[in-house]
């Protein structure tokens, strides 16, 4: 098991669109252990391929208190989306120490493969349907910070930049 390095905004490569898996094989599951540790020691509630330079579609959540109830997606499909918009304070793992509202819908239905290769579908509201949406954009190059005003993202990109010239 290992913990992956995360990239940051504006890293180029947060834009990239994710590939479906071909196969859900011993490569992808060892993978997936790997983004589950990565999201737990890092206090997420989700992590996507794309923040750790895979560009597959695979994504990990857990939103429960306990930290225990890991939920693993790997080729989602929105199926539909249900509900308000609604507007939720985000924060991203990509996005170090940045929160701001963001608009989302505020039920999902979504159809994805589990870690065992079979197909499911799941209906979520509340955090959870927050989270899926917020990966799921991660998956087809989207970042929260895209939704917020063009000075915002100025003033987080030079946040950014100054943070990871710091840790560097
Ligand atoms: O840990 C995370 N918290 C969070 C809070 C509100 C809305 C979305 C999220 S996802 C984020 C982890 C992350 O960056 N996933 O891509
Ligand atoms: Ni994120």
């Amino acid at each position: 098991m290992a913990l992956l390095p995360i990239l940051h905004y504006p890293d180029v490569r947060l834009k990239k669109v994710a590939r479906p898996v071909a196969r859900v094989d011993e490569r992808v599951r060892a993978l997936v252990k790997d983004m589950a540790a990565t999201m737990y020691d890092a206090d997420g509630i989700g992590l996507a391929a794309t923040q750790v330079d895979v560009h597959e579609q695979i994504i990990v959540i857990d939103v429960s208190a306990t930290r225990d109830e890991l939920k693993v997606f790997i080729n989602p499909e929105i199926l539909e989306l249900t509900g308000e918009t609604v507007a939720t304070e985000e924060g991203c793992l990509s996005v170090p120490g940045i929160y701001d509202v963001v608009e989302r819908r505020e039920g999902v239905r979504v159809r994805a493969l589990g870690e065992d290769g079979e197909s499911f579908e799941l209906s979520a509201d509340g955090l959870l349907a927050v989270c899926i949406q917020h990966e799921i954009d991660h998956l087809k190059g989207r970042v929260f910070v895209d939704y917020l005003s063009q000075l915002k993202q100025t003033r987080i990109k030079g946040k950014m930049r100054k943070l990871d010239r710091q840790s560097a």
